[in-house]
């Protein structure tokens, strides 16, 4: 029974996942589909990731260039990975096998902004990309394409690959059909037009993804599950992040900066933005709507709840009993969500004209309002920028969250330099923790730094921090460097290496 395969002619390219994945070739740009868990290839990677454990027992390396819309899941980055199978892996990524190997020198990384990957494979600037391996859920009597769970780069990779592999996946629901809005108007630059959306529910596109029948060449079915994580429950930290929050939004409607509904709400991945979501869906807020590129369990909530009317995304990435209720109720939820590319779920253009409040987690913030969201002591990979920087540069509002510390109080989360830059203080208006709130627009250097230290910084922190920021001021004064952002050069990044060689911050008493 092929029933999601209604085109006769492709039914004749059903193969085992081990006869498709043999089609890849050692040194291929392969670009596959999946964002947050959500609607990656399932058999086809670990097929491969079979083929290159057995080519790599012998002398020869066989390894692929490896692209996505975002994290996958352990079928893919995870099994590709444990074999040494990616000699390049971009954008986003959050598998720990991944993570280690690439901070082990393994294997390459290229974090880019989520909404460039797609253009810049239409310009060139990654190479050919050789074959696509894409999971939908179905296909259609004239070949056209039914989405999954996820668009993400889709759109690009069928566009753009010269081989084109299909995974057809009956566990995902036949009624996710209608779902998706599929932008075909992004045209390279000389020739791009304004892209026609005012409002987050606006439908501009197609339901359905187009692909070039003759590109076809494998078709694999399979009946298997994205991975549903659980989101642990809101803990003290977050609730308290997230009721700063509340507050922060409350005084902009006050003061007329924000209509009583807000503005359309991008959240971004973890447990922290789950948090802050279901603070709001206590709220008093009504008629919210959500501009974001995944859609968890807090804003499927919201929607269940009528606090939010509509959610535009390109992926979903729910637990297990959120994507119970999802599928109980699509018929609703497929009126309230939309699922677009990620070049549009992530465009600037739109994120600026709809006037999106970006929410997003970070590592570590300065003193001055510089965010790390990315790496380690400034050296090794967390995750990825994935879109904090789609929707920080270009947001009506951008907040960056985090609890004040890290490891057990170790680590200050504010620091007097950060040791990578992913958000510059000019792409950055609030910082907040479990301590408070701060509001740094329209502020220059030294206030935002007393802001930042009185409102955010853990108090163990406080005096530490307070005096870096005196003694930067007095040796500015006395011509070692200059007010307008004070620092201490020297010791700007001595809280990280002291973190290094002795496992904390703060000198040992
Ligand atoms: O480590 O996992 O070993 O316990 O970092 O920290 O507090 O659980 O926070 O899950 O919200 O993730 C920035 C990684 C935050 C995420 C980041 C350690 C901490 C813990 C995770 P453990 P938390 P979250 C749209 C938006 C970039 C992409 C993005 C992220 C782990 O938000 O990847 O925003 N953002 N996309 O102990 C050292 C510090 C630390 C630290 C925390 N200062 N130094 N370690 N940790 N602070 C979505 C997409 O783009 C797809």
């Amino acid at each position: 029974n092929h029933s999601r395969i209604q085109h006769p002619l492709l039914r004749q390219k059903i193969m085992s996942a081990e006869a498709a994945a043999a089609l890849i070739q050692n040194g291929d740009h392969v670009g596959m589909s999946g964002f947050t868990g959500a609607a990656y290839p399932k058999l086809i990677p670990q097929a491969l990731a079979k083929r290159i454990e057995q080519a790599n027992q012998g002398s020869n390396t066989f390894s692929i260039g490896l692209w996505t819309g975002a994290s996958t899941a352990p079928e893919l980055d995870g099994a590709l990975a444990k074999v040494g199978g990616m000699n390049m892996r971009l954008p986003y990524q959050s598998d720990p096998t991944c993570r280690a190997r690439i901070n082990a020198g393994l294997m390459d990384y290229v974090d880019l902004h989520l909404s460039h990957v797609a253009q810049f494979v239409w310009f060139g600037f990654l190479g050919k990309l050789n074959v696509a391996v894409i999971e939908v859920a179905g296909i259609l009597p004239d070949g056209r394409l039914i989405p999954s769970t996820s668009v993400g780069n889709n759109k690009t990779w069928l566009d753009q690959a010269d081989k084109v592999i299909l995974e057809v996946n009956s566990h995902q629901s036949a009624a996710l059909e209608g779902m998706h809005d599929i932008y075909y108007g992004t045209e390279r630059p000389p020739y791009r037009k304004p892209i026609p959306m005012e409002h987050t529910g606006d439908r501009i596109g197609d339901t359905y993804l187009r692909v070039d029948l003759n590109k076809i060449v494998a078709i694999v079915e399979t009946d298997c599950p994205d991975r549903n994580t659980e989101f642990t429950a809101p803990d003290e930290q977050s609730e308290r992040i997230a009721e700063h929050i509340l507050t922060f939004f409350a005084q902009e409607v006050a003061l007329g900066r924000m209509p009583p509904n807000l503005l359309p709400l991008q959240s971004g991945v973890g447990n922290i933005a789950n948090a802050v979501l279901a603070g709001l869906n206590r709220g008093p807020f009504e008629n919210l709507s959500g501009f974001t590129e995944v859609l968890q369990d807090g804003m499927l909530d919201m929607i269940k709840s009528g606090k939010m009317s509509m959610a535009s995304a390109t992926a979903l990435s729910f637990s297990p009993a959120a994507n119970q209720e999802f599928l109980d109720h699509l018929d609703f939820y497929k009126e309230r969500i939309i699922l677009r590319p990620q070049e549009i779920s992530n465009h600037p253009e739109l994120i600026r004209r709809l006037g999106v409040i970006a929410m997003n987690g970070m590592l570590e913030a300065d003193i001055y309002g510089n965010v790390n969201s990315t790496h380690v002591m400034g050296t090794r990979i967390m995750n990825g920028i994935g879109g904090s920087g789609d929707f920080a540069r270009n947001a009506y509002v951008s907040m960056f969250m985090t609890p004040s510390t890290a490891k057990g109080g170790t680590i200050s989360c504010i620091v007097p330099m950060v040791s990578h830059v992913d958000h510059t203080e000019h792409d950055v208006q609030i910082i907040v923790t479990e301590q408070g709130l701060a509001d740094l627009r329209g502020l220059a250097p030294r206030h935002r730094a007393e802001l930042i230290i009185q409102r955010c910084a853990h108090p163990d922190y406080r005096p530490a921090l307070l005096d870096y920021v005196q003694r930067a001021q007095d040796s500015a004064k006395a011509g070692h460097g200059g007010m307008h952002t004070p620092h201490i050069l020297d010791e700007a990044l001595s809280w990280h290496s002291r973190y290094e060689r002795e496992g904390q911050m703060l000198p040992k008493l």
